[in-house]
């Protein structure tokens, strides 16, 4: 991976994505050790993971490294779908096990179409973003980048949301609480798309790298912190009543 030369504002926000992922890795990783039952270790490990992945990734694309010059001369930041590969699963399977309860024991070919449904979304979605500026090709991957979206939406709000009602009253308060702050921001990222330079261009590689990193501080700091919150009022709430973990 040969580093190519950055503009100095886009490696700015991307220096901003490292701190916020690092930071935030290191102020979770102490709590992972102090989970109480299985549910909350696997959410807390999940949620550390998914930042120790973005610091990586941010890590490569500050230092210039990790992106293609398309055939029309944009500079297209591959890693950062390489991230979305491994990180937007871990997400889909935290809010899974909050539907479910954890293991995921019941509906695992459920969870399974989640996942897959997602990573078809951002290999998709790459293909979208490498094809050239104003093609036909690029407009069509958007759509069926944006088809594979509107199915894991679908399994979200329709079986999981079914599926968190039966797990027992405290699991679909959180699931629904949890689902509703994903499902708006990840929303958000087709629109950087669209707009930024992978879609229309009509704004610049700046606008859009401040875009995806403020969205992604979003998705993985901001979201996995609120998320965790949850978890650990619901495990409070059933303190005695599920099964522990020894030290
Ligand atoms: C693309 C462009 C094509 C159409 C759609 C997209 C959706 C991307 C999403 C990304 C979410 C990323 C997250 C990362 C956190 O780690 C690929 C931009 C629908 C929803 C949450």
């Amino acid at each position: 991976m040969t580093p190519k030369p950055l503009d100095p504002d886009v490696a700015l926000w991307l220096w901003l994505g490292v701190a916020g992922m690092v930071l935030s890795a290191l102020v979770l990783f102490p709590r992972t050790r102090k989970a109480r039952t299985p549910y909350e270790e696997s959410e807390l490990v999940n949620q550390f993971f998914v930042l120790l992945i973005a610091s990586g990734t941010y890590l490569a694309m500050a230092l210039g490294q990790g992106s293609v010059i398309a055939g029309d001369g944009r500079q297209v930041q591959v890693s950062r779908y390489m991230t979305w590969a491994f990180t937007t699963p871990l997400l889909l399977l935290g809010l899974a096990s909050t539907a479910l309860g954890s293991p995921i024991a019941r509906r695992k070919p459920v969870v399974a179409g989640l996942i897959g449904a997602d990573v078809i979304m951002i290999v998709t979605g790459l293909v979208a973003a490498l094809s050239p500026q104003g093609s036909a090709q690029k407009w069509i991957w958007f759509t069926v980048s944006s088809g594979a979206f509107l199915a894991v939406l679908a399994i979200l709000w329709t079986t999981l949301r079914a599926e968190s009602r039966a797990t027992g009253d405290d699991h679909h308060r959180l699931f629904l609480r949890n689902n509703s702050a994903l499902s708006v921001i990840w929303l958000l990222y087709p629109l950087n798309f669209v707009f930024g330079t992978e879609g229309l261009g009509l704004y610049g590689q700046a606008p859009t790298t401040a875009g995806y990193t403020l969205l992604d501080l979003l998705s993985k700091p901001i979201y996995g912190f609120f998320a965790l919150a949850g978890v650990k009022r619901l495990v409070d709430g059933r303190a005695g009543g599920a099964p522990t973990l020894n030290p």
